[in-house]
């Protein structure tokens, strides 16, 4: 096979890959190996470990194992587990939707920016409502950005504005308005009991409410975040893990450009 995502050795090794059964890879193709760890509310002991293993099995898997298993506290057992996953995926069917456009980096962007706009680009971040995870939006705007990758605040054509964490909806919007922002970047963490879809939902009816919604650019992130879900919350574009400020810096752009 010549070129592409699947043209490393290992593949070339091993020719029984079938995209259109996939399982997870151990230590030999199609093995369906996977680990897992979870707490039991019950106490440590054999009892738990033979929970757990019925558990795994009832999850689907076979030839379960428990490799690990400590008392977190009275009446609550961690274990980690093995087992071999059965069912598969046809890999060939997948479509994730995804962000689009160009990605530049942050010299390229600014370049685009004094072309194409000619003015510098105004951004309010903020992670929102309850949340106080801060190193997620940190890592997109901090002048010295995150894993190589420089902030927003480090961009000439960018006017970067970080309010930190635990911002309720109505500071959010004020501050935007005081700000006049051109993108508003909200940042979510915490998705127990899907606090983060309301949270997000509420700003964008307020920034409806407000006659505001399409005079910004709408932008979403964090761990459990996707492009499909923001798109789904009324949101212009969501970016998950892995993701950088030039990543969101060349959407910015370009969406700007384009209204
Ligand atoms: C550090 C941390 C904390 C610190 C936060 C300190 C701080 N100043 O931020 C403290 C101790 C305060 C904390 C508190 C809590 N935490 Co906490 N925390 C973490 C931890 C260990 C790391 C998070 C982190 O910093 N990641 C690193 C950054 C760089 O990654 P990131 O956030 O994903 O950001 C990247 C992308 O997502 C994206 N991104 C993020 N935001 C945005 C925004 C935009 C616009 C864009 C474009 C991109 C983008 O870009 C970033 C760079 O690539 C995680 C576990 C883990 N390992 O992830 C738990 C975790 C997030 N916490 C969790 C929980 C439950 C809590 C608490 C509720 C615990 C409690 N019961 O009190 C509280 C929350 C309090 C609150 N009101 O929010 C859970 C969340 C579970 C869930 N699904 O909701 C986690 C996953 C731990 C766990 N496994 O249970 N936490």
């Amino acid at each position: 096979m010549s070129g592409g995502l699947y043209s490393t050795s290992n593949k070339d090794f091993d020719r029984t890959l079938d995209l259109k059964h996939v399982k997870p890879y151990g230590d030999t193709m199609n093995d369906g190996k996977v680990q897992l760890s979870f707490t039991l509310p019950v106490p440590a002991g054999d009892e738990a470990m033979e929970a757990a293993k019925q558990l795994i099995q009832k999850m689907g898997m076979t030839n379960p194992q428990i490799v690990f298993m400590k008392e977190l506290t009275e009446g609550f057992t961690f274990v980690n587990c093995y087992g071999n996953c059965t069912p598969t995926v046809d890999f060939t069917t997948i479509h994730v939707p995804k962000v689009e456009g160009t990605h530049w980096d942050m010299h390229e962007c600014d370049d685009f920016i004094r072309t194409h706009i000619g003015r510098p680009i105004v951004v309010v971040g903020a992670s929102t409502g309850t949340d106080a995870h801060t190193v997620g939006i940190d890592a997109i705007m901090n002048m010295k950005g995150f894993a190589g990758h420089y902030g927003l605040e480090r961009y000439d054509m960018i006017e970067a504005h970080n309010l930190g964490s635990q911002v309720p909806n109505e500071e959010f919007i004020e501050a935007a308005k005081r700000l006049k922002a051109d993108a508003l970047l909200v940042s979510q963490t915490v998705t127990q009991k899907d606090v983060h879809i309301q949270n997000l939902t509420e700003l964008v009816e307020m920034l409806e409410a407000e006659g505001m919604r399409d005079k910004v650019i709408l932008v979403c992130g964090g761990p459990r975040i996707t492009h499909e879900l923001a798109k789904e919350l009324g949101y212009d574009a969501g970016f998950g893990m892995n993701s950088y400020a030039d990543d969101v810096a060349s959407y910015v752009a370009q969406q700007l450009a384009l209204r």
